[in-house]
């Protein structure tokens, strides 16, 4: 007789629909977000409309909406820190590709910001996204349980000097062509991506007013993933074609760049960051059934393609 086959659990989670509708909610909000297209200097505000319209998967305020949704808090409350991470984030990649960073010609499909506005404007364009951000995140009402000030203190520190972003890429910018250990490594990728992953989620829970337990956890769930996620950026480096990327692939390696591949080779960099996202499922078990979409998003972030 012929045996009856288990009955299998039915994983209904579309996560390609899934980043598709997130990403047109972000979107619609960065219109209204950046200041006017036609605003004076023009070419100044056309750069910053070009570089956040180039494209991009918004990532970052996607996982924003995702810890929101875990936290069971409504989503129009953190569009400002959404938009404002993107904001800061895009001010990072016109800034990386400049000639004197990574030289690239192309970001997210298109020419890179100084390519198509020249240097000088390209500088400008990422200082104003920044002030900008940081401007609306100081918009962002304060009250007793989430003050204000130590969500811009926090944001500040994940992309200041002192192990935030500025010195991640500083940090990387000294070990290009030299040795380099694992625990440096993974102190320049922590610093430089890590950070302002780590710290997108930290500040979704302040203005959540969630528990320190909770807090505490969300870090550790965004220090993690946020150093998979570069992890898996120098993977698809190596792996992915400039087409699919968006960008010029296999740089890492003509600059001599300090990556996982590098030091560890393809296959167990996969395997770290396949280890680190379980490990930062791990710390947000707690949350219970509202953080699937999270662990969704945290598992796409290990085997993302693009
Ligand atoms: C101040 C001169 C000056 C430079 C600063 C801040 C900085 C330069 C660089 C930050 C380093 C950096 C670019 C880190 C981000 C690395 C990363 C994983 C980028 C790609 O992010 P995705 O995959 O890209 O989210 P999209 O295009 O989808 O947003």
């Amino acid at each position: 007789m012929k045996k009856k086959s288990a009955p299998t659990l039915k994983n209904t989670f579309n996560i390609s629909h899934y980043l598709k509708t997130q990403k047109e909610f972000v979107d619609s909000h960065l219109a209204n977000f950046l200041p006017p297209l036609h605003a004076n200097p023009k070419s100044l505000h056309e750069a910053m409309h070009y570089s956040i319209f180039a494209g991009g998967k918004r990532i970052r305020p996607i996982l924003i909406l995702a810890t929101g949704e875990a936290l069971q808090i409504d989503r129009n409350n953190l569009v400002h820190l959404a938009c404002a991470v993107e904001l800061i984030h895009t001010y990072s990649l016109i800034h990386d590709d400049l000639p004197s960073m990574d030289n690239d010609d192309y970001r997210r499909g298109q020419l890179t910001t100084h390519k198509k506005f020249g240097e000088g404007i390209a500088v400008l364009a990422g200082n104003a996204l920044l002030t900008h951000a940081l401007k609306k995140l100081s918009e962002i009402p304060s009250t007793p349980e989430r003050p204000r000030p130590s969500l811009v203190n926090e944001l500040c520190q994940a992309i200041g000097s002192q192990n935030g972003m500025l010195a991640g890429q500083a940090m990387d910018l000294e070990t290009q062509g030299k040795r380099f250990s694992k625990e440096h490594l993974e102190q320049i990728h922590s610093a430089k991506t890590g950070a302002l992953i780590q710290s997108s989620i930290y500040c979704t829970g302040l203005i959540a007013g969630t528990s320190q337990k909770i807090l505490d956890n969300l870090s550790s769930f965004g220090f993690k993933l946020g150093l998979a996620y570069q992890i898996v950026d120098d993977i698809l480096d190596v792996e992915g074609s400039s087409n699919e990327l968006g960008k010029t692939a296999g740089k890492d390696s003509v600059h001599k760049k300090a990556t996982y591949p590098a030091l560890h080779g393809l296959k167990a960099s996969k395997q770290f960051a396949m280890d680190l996202v379980n490990q930062a499922i791990h710390q947000i078990h707690d949350l219970g059934p509202p953080s699937k979409t999270l662990v969704e998003l945290a598992r796409f972030i290990s085997i993302r393609r693009f």
